[in-house]
């Protein structure tokens, strides 16, 4: 029988059976005729009389952090206070929503907790953003959160303690899920959430995760700019990596403040971090 894989705990893999039904399988590390290990989203073949999985359906996209397969929607949650807010982490999973085929949307959370002058400059990233086609939501939008859930599979992702639980809580109150005090879990570097876990919310696959503290790149360094929108231009050079000066049109546009120098700024980072 086939089903989807909601929750992975050591040697346990909960199973979403295609009956509506939820299985607990054994599997130990890699499958024996396939070199893939089931992870979280993954489709699978069960075996209902040893509660086995024999088989990994091929996946649609795979992202490391959060570890999840076969992913819809990539909601972002950002804070805006306590952790701080990141245009540059923002940027970094909208590149790998990008590379995976993944529709961005950016939620902002906290902002009850931070000035009228702090607002105004977070809703200069905003503009962008929107400017750019992709969905920005305050956290108190529940409703329209909620829509984006209908038919899809949805992965949170952002630091620990950007509200991602509270998020959830907010929109299903019947989950009750753990969440946390964010001086402690930012203080000891912990987790509130430990596991990836799919939940069925408003006819949908919700993925709770845990929060990270640092998420890596892996894509080579001459393609980060075809996922930028904005940088679709001709250079005097078609290789043009938009790092030098000399008649670069992406450099012009950065000059004149038609891309803002943050949006450059956090891509040159990108192109120094990746490692291919
Ligand atoms: N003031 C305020 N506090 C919030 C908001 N959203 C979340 N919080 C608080 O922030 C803290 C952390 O929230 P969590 O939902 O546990 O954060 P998380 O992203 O799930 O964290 P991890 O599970 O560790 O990755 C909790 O104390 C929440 O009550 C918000 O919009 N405003
Ligand atoms: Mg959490
Ligand atoms: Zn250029």
């Amino acid at each position: 029988m086939t089903g989807k894989i909601i929750c992975v705990n050591a040697a346990i893999h909960k199973v979403l059976l295609e009956n509506n039904t939820i299985i607990d399988t054994k599997t130990r590390g890699k499958l024996r005729n396939e070199n893939i290990e089931p992870v979280v989203g993954d489709n699978v073949e069960v075996n209902t009389d040893t509660k086995t999985i024999e088989k990994v359906l091929p996946r649609k996209n795979y992202l490391k952090r959060p570890l999840i397969a076969n992913v819809d929607k990539l909601l972002i949650v950002m804070s805006t206070s306590i952790p701080a807010f990141s245009s540059y982490l923002i940027d970094k999973f909208l590149l790998i929503a990008r590379v995976n085929n993944i529709e961005p949307i950016i939620i902002i959370t906290k902002t009850d907790m931070i000035s009228l002058e702090e607002k105004i400059d977070i809703k200069r990233y905003i503009n962008y953003y929107r400017k750019l086609g992709i969905k920005v939501y305050n956290n108190s939008s529940v409703s329209k959160i909620k829509k984006e859930f209908r038919n899809s599979v949805v992965a949170l992702a952002g630091q620990t303690g950007s509200g991602k639980s509270s998020l959830l809580n907010r929109i299903d109150a019947s989950l009750r899920l753990k969440t946390g005090e964010v001086s402690e879990s930012l203080g000891r570097g912990k987790h509130t959430t430990r596991l990836v876990e799919l939940l069925e919310v408003n006819g949908g696959l919700i993925a709770d995760t845990p929060g990270f503290s640092s998420l890596e790149l892996e894509i080579d360094r001459k393609m980060i700019k075809t996922y930028y929108p904005d940088f679709n231009r001709d250079c005097k050079y078609r290789s043009c990596l938009h790092i030098k000066e000399d008649g670069c049109s992406i450099i012009e546009l950065v000059n004149n403040s038609k891309i803002p120098r943050w949006r450059y700024d956090n891509y040159l980072k990108f192109l120094e971090e990746t490692n291919k």
